[in-house]
């Protein structure tokens, strides 16, 4: 709940590429004020301020520090702990890209951090903030469907379709041990265990590396990523993640089949969903007379008028900014989620290397990644 008399929060954003310019346009829609921008280098730094509208570009990380209430981590992913480390000791709130860190015992450091200085830390998991998302979660974890029986996955995109295709992120220094899971299966995760209402206890993964060689550099991390999970009551499925399905752009899918029907979520049609009958199937539209409450409350326009991945990234700043100012609204994707995706990570790299099943029990412990018979 903000404060209608209190100051606009000041916000500081490390990094100047595209989610930079995402979380910088929506800390502006949450009434913030972006004060200032660091980047790699002190020309990158200007650059970004340029681009970003933002007045003023810091040299450092520590002079940043000094003008703000709030940070975005939006670098690459090798240095988001460090980031996200020197903001909490600073005492300020933080928003950090995932992975929140490239190794489970990073991420639990910046989770045990986050909850003894007591500020808001969170990570963007914002398919969680699409009304028909909150919907889902309603229909599945509020029993909706009865008990989940399967659960199918599927985030597919294809920027790394041919051999040429390539960025930072193909290299381990910079954006750690894996890559398509890392970046869009964390997404996946995060959002089955938030609709489903309950954990994945147990991966069995395979990767895939679809050009040995990119850009003249020799490739280490998946293109894909195919994984069998079980849920903690029971439900089996599986989730597919690829970056070199031709002709998948951001395609986000969900289905939770429980013994009382089905629902599915999917991200490219956001405003709605359907559901599975063994009678008969509908689709539920996003149209607020239907929905519940905090579907409603991330409706920001009429029915008919389509919503979308900005809107969703909107609310999840809006909501961390929420909590900053004392409010709780439901469903805030904390550093605890962070250090979950990154636990699960860890178990799919293992269980492709090892060949076995992976227990992913725990939800906050990164010690829990180990084999399972
Ligand atoms: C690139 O794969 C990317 O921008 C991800 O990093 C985001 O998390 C996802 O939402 C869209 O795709």
């Amino acid at each position: 709940m903000s404060h209608p008399s209190a100051a606009p929060l000041k916000v500081g954003i490390i990094g100047g590429g595209f989610m930079a310019k995402t979380h910088t346009r929506a800390a502006l829609a949450a009434g913030a004020d972006v004060v200032s921008v660091v980047s790699s280098r002190p020309e990158r730094s200007v650059q970004a301020a340029r681009e970003l509208g933002i007045d003023h570009a810091a040299a450092t990380v520590e002079e940043l520090l000094e003008r703000v209430d709030v940070v975005h981590v939006c670098s690459p992913n090798a240095t988001h702990a460090g980031h996200a480390r020197a903001v909490l000791e600073a005492g300020k709130h933080v928003v950090c890209e995932k992975p929140l860190a490239i190794t489970p015992e990073g991420a639990s450091e910046l989770a045990e951090l986050a909850a003894r200085f007591g500020v808001t830390a969170t990570v963007p998991f914002i398919y969680r903030f699409h009304p028909m998302a909150r919907q889902a979660r309603h229909e599945a974890a509020g029993g909706g469907i009865g008990r989940l029986l399967t659960v199918r996955g599927n985030y597919l995109q294809d920027w790394m379709l041919q051999e040429d295709d390539t960025d930072w992120r193909v290299d381990p220094a910079t954006a750690g041990p894996s890559r398509a899971f890392a970046d869009i299966g964390s997404h996946l995760v995060d959002l089955l265990e938030f609709i489903a209402g309950e954990r994945i206890v147990r991966v069995n993964a395979r990767l895939g590396i679809s050009h040995p060689i990119r850009g003249g550099q020799q490739v280490l991390t998946e293109d894909a990523a195919v994984c069998m999970v079980e849920m903690e009551g029971g439900a089996v499925g599986s989730l597919m993640v690829s970056q070199v399905n031709a002709g998948r752009k951001n395609a986000l899918t969900l289905e939770l089949a429980g013994a009382g029907g089905s629902v599915v979520f999917d991200q490219e049609h956001p405003d709605e969903l359907w559901l599975g009958g063994r009678a008969g199937s509908t689709t539920l539209a996003r149209d607020a007379p239907s929905l519940v409450d905090d579907a409603v409350r991330l409706s920001v326009v009429p029915a008919g008028h389509p919503m979308g991945y900005l809107d969703a990234f909107n609310a999840f700043v809006a909501d961390t900014y929420a909590t900053i100012a004392g409010g709780a609204p439901a469903g805030l994707p904390t550093f605890a989620d962070g250090l979950r995706a990154a636990i699960v990570t860890a178990a799919v790299l293992e269980s492709s290397r090892s060949n076995a099943w992976v227990d992913v029990s725990a939800a906050s412990d990164h010690r829990a990644v180990q084999h399972v018979q």
